[in-house]
């Protein structure tokens, strides 16, 4: 891993949008590059709330602000970048090895999450330092 290569875009979904409103449709392997299997959502965060604060070792996700706004710090260790998220229509794919945090969420964000796998605590790195070992020793 070098800087400039983070592996962190923003996805555009295609909206299918009539007089009646909107809607997208994510396909697993078709709009988000892995097989769903997992689907959770956060919302109702107090404001002034920090959330993440940790890295995957495997897990792939898409995060997706269906109602509302929050911003999204990623990390690779080597370079940080924010995310402003207030869109439905686009979803920020974070692959694994990416420090996220989470924060500024509106009282009305509502942060849909599209995962790689099930849930793991073994997969997760909580300690920044630790992060950072993991990364440089790959
Ligand atoms: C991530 C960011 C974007 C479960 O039981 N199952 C699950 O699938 C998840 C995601 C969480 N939990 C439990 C674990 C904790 O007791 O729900 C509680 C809150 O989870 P956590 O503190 O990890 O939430 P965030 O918002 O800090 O992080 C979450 C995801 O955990 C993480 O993978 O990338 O959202």
């Amino acid at each position: 891993m070098s800087v400039g290569t983070m592996n962190v875009k923003m996805i555009e979904f295609e909206v299918k949008g009539d007089e009646r409103g909107s809607l997208v449709a994510i396909e697993e392997c078709m709009q988000v590059p892995f097989q769903i299997k997992r689907v959770y959502y956060i919302f109702g965060t107090k404001s002034n709330v920090k959330r993440g604060a940790h890295a995957h070792k495997e897990l792939q996700q898409v995060l997706i602000a269906v109602n509302g706004s929050c911003t999204v710090i990623v990390d690779d260790g080597f370079e940080r970048k924010e995310f402003d998220m207030n869109c439905p229509s686009k979803g920020l794919f974070i692959d694994k090895l990416i420090w996220r945090e989470m924060e500024n969420f509106s009282p009305d964000c509502v942060l849909l999450v599209l995962a790689s796998d099930y849930y793991s605590e073994a997969d997760y790195i909580r300690d920044y330092a630790e992060f950072k070992n993991y990364v440089f020793s790959l």
